[in-house]
């Protein structure tokens, strides 16, 4: 579970230094000085990058350091840098998740190493169970705010005050500006509290009785740490689901990872569009 890389600084013990030698590796590799927006995309939103403008380089992400190596051969991850209007878009095209087994400052290495870069808004994109009854499978969601039921916290241990304060407010982590921007372009998306658990088994419907009497509205696995991160570093996160499913015992059907990507790969048009309008405005 090391993290490998040409920095050679690891994010578990040395999450500033390792986000600063990303950083300016980012710069090196791509000869874009600076990145104004970051876009984490998720599963089912990987299409999105391509509506959001001009590719201008696109490389490995353990090109940059402190990225672990893809858990599925061939199957590694990249990062673009986007020309979109004035703007430098940043966009991951994957993730790094808890339950694979990483340290949550590996995790939270792509927005670090974003903010470092010059993002002040993070973008972050998931696909996730709903549990509202209005729900439907494919409805993207804006998050409002999450429950961090993980039990973890990319904010463990000695604090760097380089990337923010000990103690960081979280009430507006979900900015509310950047929610209202969406609404001008989608008026219709609704807003809801996501839970972000540790997987990677769904849960039961006990458990999902359980977050919702503990008022979660979504549930997934990813997306808490990474909001974290960026609220700690003084960025504005936008973070929005794709309800791929109804959570366990709230459908017809058993879960089945598949079924995800295929509603996934429906939406994928939508959320495209979506996300490329909401980029551009920010
Ligand atoms: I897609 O129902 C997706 N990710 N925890 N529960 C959790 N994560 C998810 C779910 C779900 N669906």
């Amino acid at each position: 579970m090391t993290p490998a890389g040409p920095s050679h600084v690891d994010p578990t013990d040395h999450p500033f230094d390792a986000a600063a030698a990303s950083a300016a590796r980012l710069a090196e590799l791509t000869g874009v000085d600076h990145h104004d927006v970051a876009v984490v995309l998720g599963s089912g939103w990987k299409p999105a990058a391509d509506r959001m403008g001009e590719v201008v380089a696109e490389i490995p992400m353990t090109e940059l350091g402190g990225f672990p190596e893809a858990s599925v051969a061939g199957h590694g991850s990249t990062v673009r840098s986007i020309r979109s209007g004035d703007r430098n878009v940043l966009a991951f095209m994957g993730r790094v998740h808890l339950y694979e087994g990483h340290h949550p400052n590996v995790v939270a290495h792509g927005v670090r190493t974003a903010v470092r870069a010059g993002a002040r808004v993070v973008v972050l994109t998931n696909a996730a169970g709903g549990l509202r009854p209005d729900m439907t499978v494919g409805q993207p969601v804006l998050i409002s705010d999450h429950i961090n039921l993980t039990g973890r916290t990319p904010l463990l241990g000695t604090n760097d005050d380089r990337l923010g304060p000990r103690f960081p407010d979280l009430t507006d982590a979900y900015s509310p500006r950047l929610r209202d921007l969406a609404r001008t372009v989608e008026p219709t998306l609704a807003e809801a509290v996501y839970m972000g658990l540790l997987g990677p088994a769904y849960e039961t419907p006990a458990e999902v009785r359980m977050v919702a009497a503990l008022g979660g509205e979504l549930v997934g696995m990813s997306t808490v740490l990474e909001t974290i991160a960026a609220a700690h570093a003084g960025a504005e996160v936008l973070a929005l689901s794709l309800v791929t499913n109804l959570a366990a015992g709230l459908g017809q059907e058993a879960l089945d990872h598949e079924d995800v990507l295929a509603v996934a790969a429906t939406s994928a048009e939508r959320m495209g569009t979506l996300i490329a309008d909401v980029v551009g405005k920010i």
